[in-house]
C-alpha cells in the first residue's frame, strides 16, 4: 500500500524544499525499517528494507538527525512471497563516508543506528566464537575472560564419572565401568554433549582456518590460551576436540554417540547440574563424523608439533580406526526409540538420529583422503552418487567434504583430478541458484526465498548459504558471490522479517531471553554474548508449545522467549558457520 498522490506530492514538495536538512526532526525511532543493526563496509552494498507504508524518499542522517549525508528514492513495493506484507528498498550504496548514521524515511521514522566502517564485522566474528568459550565444560570462566558472566565450571566431577550406558557396553567396559570424558562444549541451551553435532562444529571451524589462515593468526578473542603459539580459533576448536577423543573406545575404534543425562536438566546453572550422566550406543555417523573431523585436525595441526607434541598424529590415528570401526558397523545408526525398548534407563535428550549415513561416508572419506593422500579412501565410497548439494546442516554433511576437496584442487591425486570439473560446476551451480532472484526477495537476502528456510534452526540456514556462497567466491573469484553471502549476514544481524539481531549481545534489537540454561539460572539481565539463536521457525509453535506466538508466517514465527527452544536456542553448529561467514567476509572485506 502506497499514501494517495496529493499526499506524496506533499511530501516531495516538502523535501525539495528542505534541500540538505532533515525531513522533519520529529522522526521517531521505527520497527519498520529493518537493517544490519551493526553496520556496513565503506565499498560494500548498503540497504535498508522498510515494511508497509511509506513515501518515496529516504534520507541518511547523523543519529541526532541534524545533518543529511545521503538523498535517496525508495524502490517499487515488492510483496512478501512468505507473508504477503509490503517491503521497499532504501539503497544507499553510495555513501561511503564512514561514521554512524541512521536511514531516515519520511512518515515512518528512523532506523537504529549503525556504522559504515572498514572491519564493520570483526566485533561479530570475535564475538561469536568467543561465544565458544562461554559453553566450555569443566572449567571456570573467571572475570578475566568472561567478564559479566563468569561462573564456575560446570560437571567437573561429573565428567570425570562417567558411566557406560547398557546400549554401549563391550567386553572391555562392562555396565560398571566409570570413565572419564571432560572438557567439550555444552552442545546448546542443554547441558549434554553430542558427537554428531560436534562434528559439524569443529568441522566448519577449522574450514575457516584452513581457507584464511593469515586472518585467523590475528583473530584473538581474549581466551586463556590466547597470547600462545596457537591461533585462539585453532585452541577454542582444541577444548571440543580433546572432549571428542575421549569418546572413541580404544579398544575398538567406536565412537560414543553422546555423553548425557538421562533427561534434560531444569534451567539452572551448569555447576548445579549435578545428575548422574553417561556415553550411550556407539553409531556409525558418530564414528565417520568423528573420523572426518579428525583427518582434518590432523593436517592442521601437524605443523604445531612443537606446542603441540603428537597431537596432529594422534587425530589421525584416531579418525583411520574409527573409519575401521565404521565399516565394520555400517549399520549401526542411533535410534534413541528403539534403544530404549531394549534398554534402561530411558535416554531422552536431543537424538541427533539420522536415517541415512551416505552422506557421514562421504565426508569422512574425503578428508582422509586429503590427509593421508591415499586414493584408497577416495575410492571406498560413492562420492558423487548424484548432482545434489544439499545445504550443510548436523544431519547432512556431503558438503563439507566437497568443500575439503574443492580446498586441495591444487593437491588432489589424478583420480580426484578427474572429477574436479564436474564438482566445481555443481558447487559453482549451487550458489548460482542460491544467488537466483535475491532481487525479488521482500528482504534482499538469500535467506528466506522459500518458507522451507524456516525450519528449527534457520539462523545456521541462512549462515551456511552464506559458507556455501564463500566457497563458490573462491572458487570463481566473482564477487557477486560475496555480494549476496554478505545479505546473509545483513538478513542474521537485523535485515529480516522479525527487526531482532539474532546475534546475543550484539546491535539494537538483540535476542534477550535464549533457550539456554546459563542465560535463564544466571540472574544477569542481558544473556550470554556472542551466541546465535535458531531463529524463525513455521512448526516453531506446535515444537514447543511455549505461549507468546502471534506471527501468521514462517519468517516472524519466532519469540524471544526462553521457552520456545524451536525457535529461540542456541547451538554450537549454529554458531559455527556465524564464525565462518563473519569471518571469512572479514578476510575478503577488501574483495567486496
Ligand atoms: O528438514 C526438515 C524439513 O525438510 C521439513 O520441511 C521440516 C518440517 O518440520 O522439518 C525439517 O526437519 C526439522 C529439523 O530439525 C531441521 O533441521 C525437524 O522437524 C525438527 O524436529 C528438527 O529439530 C531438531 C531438534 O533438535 C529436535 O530433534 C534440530 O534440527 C536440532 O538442531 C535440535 O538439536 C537440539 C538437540 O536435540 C539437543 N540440544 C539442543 C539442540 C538445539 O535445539
Ligand atoms: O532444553 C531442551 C533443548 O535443549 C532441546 O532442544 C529441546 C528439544 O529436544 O528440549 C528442551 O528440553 C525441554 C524438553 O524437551 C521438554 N520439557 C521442557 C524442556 C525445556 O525446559
Amino acid at each position: 500500500m502506497r499514501f494517495p498522490k496529493t499526499v506524496r506530492a506533499f511530501f516531495l514538495l516538502a523535501w525539495l524544499l528542505s534541500s540538505n536538512t532533515v525531513i522533519s526532526q520529529a522522526q521517531q525511532l521505527s520497527p519498520a525499517i529493518r537493517l544490519n543493526q551493526i553496520g556496513f563496509y565503506p565499498n560494500a552494498a548498503k540497504i535498508a528494507i522498510v515494511v508497509g507504508e511509506a513515501s518515496d524518499e529516504f534520507q541518511v542522517t547523523t543519529p541526532d538527525l541534524k545533518k543529511v549525508v545521503f538523498k535517496g528514492t525508495l524502490s517499487a513495493a515488492r510483496q512478501n512471497a512468505i507473508s504477503g506484507k509490503t517491503a521497499r528498498t532504501a539503497d544507499f550504496s553510495g555513501l561511503k563516508t564512514a561514521g554512524t548514521f541512521v536511514v531516515v524515511v519520511l512518515g515512518v521514522g528512523h532506523s537504529y543506528p549503525f556504522e559504515i566502517k572498514n572491519d564493520v564485522h570483526r566485533a561479530v566474528a570475535i564475538g561469536s566464537l568467543k561465544g565458544f568459550y562461554y559453553q566450555r565444560v569443566s572449567v571456570d570462566l573467571p572475570a578475566k575472560y568472561a567478564g559479566t558472566w563468569s561462573r564456575p565450571a560446570g560437571h567437573v566431577q561429573e565428567d570425570t564419572h562417567v558411566r557406560v550406558h547398557p546400549s554401549a557396553v563391550s567386553p572391555g567396559r562392562p555396565e560398571e565401568t566409570v570413565l572419564s570424558s571432560p572438557r567439550g562444549w555444552y552442545d546448546a541451551g542443554d547441558y549434554n554433549k553430542y558427537i554428531v553435532n560436534s562434528g559439524i562444529t569443529v568441522g566448519t571451524l577449522l574450514s575457516l582456518y584452513e581457507d584464511f589462515p593469515q586472518f585467523c593468526q590475528r583473530f584473538e578473542i581474549n581466551i586463556p590460551e590466547s597470547g600462545n603459539k596457537v591461533p585462539d580459533l585453532l585452541d577454542e576448536s582444541l577444548w571440543n576436540l580433546r572432549w571428542m577423543l575421549t569418546m572413541q573406545d580404544p579398544a575398538d575404534g567406536g565412537v560414543y554417540h553422546k555423553l548425557t543425562n538421562p533427561r534434560f536438566d531444569g534451567m539452572i546453572m551448569p555447576d548445579k547440574a549435578n545428575k548422574e550422566r553417561y556415553v550411550v550406543q556407539k553409531s556409525v555417523t558418530a564414528a565417520l563424523d568423528f573420523a572426518a573431523v579428525m583427518a582434518q585436525a590432523g593436517r592442521i595441526f601437524k605443523p604445531f608439533s612443537r606446542e603441540l607434541p603428537g597431537l596432529a598424529d594422534s587425530c589421525v590415528t584416531a579418525a583411520v580406526r574409527a573409519w575401521a570401526w565404521a565399516r565394520k558397523n555400517p549399520n549401526q545408526l542411533y535410534r534413541q526409540n528403539e534403544m530404549n525398548e531394549k534398554f534402561d534407563p530411558d535416554v531422552l535428550s536431543g537424538e541427533y538420529g539420522d536415517r541415512d549415513a551416505s552422506d557421514e561416508w562421504i565426508w569422512a572419506a574425503a578428508e582422509l583422503y586429503v590427509t593421508t593422500k591415499d586414493d584408497a579412501y577416495y575410492q571406498a565410497v560413492n562420492l558423487f552418487p548424484d548432482d545434489k548439494m544439499p545445504l550443510p546442516s548436523w544431519a547432512q554433511v556431503r558438503l563439507l567434504g566437497y568443500y575439503t576437496l574443492a580446498r586441495f584442487e591444487k593437491s588432489l591425486s589424478p583420480l580426484a583430478q578427474k572429477d574436479f570439473p564436474k564438482l566445481k560446476k555443481q558447487l559453482i551451480s549451487l550458489a548460482d541458484g542460491l544467488v537466483l532472484d535475491v532481487d525479488k526477495q521482500a528482504y534482499q537476502t538469500v535467506m528466506g526465498k522459500s518458507a522451507q528456510d524456516y525450519i528449527w534452526g534457520s539462523s545456521s540456514v541462512a549462515a551456511n548459504q552464506g559458507v556455501a556462497l564463500i566457497q563458490a567466491y573462491r572458487l570463481t573469484n566473482d564477487k557477486k558471490y560475496l555480494r549476496n553471502a554478505l545479505t546473509n549476514l545483513d538478513y542474521l544481524l537485523g535485515r529480516n522479517a522479525t527487526g531482532y539481531c539474532f546475534v546475543t549481545g550484539f546491535g539494537d534489537k538483540p535476542v534477550m531471553n535464549p533457550h539456554h540454561r546459563p542465560s535463564v539460572a544466571d540472574g544477569i539481565e542481558a544473556p550470554v554474548p556472542g551466541l546465535l539463536s535458531g531463529g524463525p521457525n513455521g512448526n516453531a509453535p506446535k515444537q514447543d508449545k511455549c505461549a507468546g506466538y502471534t506471527a501468521t508466517s514462517a519468517d516472524e514465527m519466532f519469540i524471544d522467549a526462553s521457552c520456545s527452544y524451536a525457535s529461540n536456542e542456541i547451538a554450537i553448529n549454529w554458531n559455527a558457520p556465524l564464525v565462518y561467514l563473519a569471518g571469512a567476509l572479514e578476510a575478503l572485506q577488501k574483495a567486496q
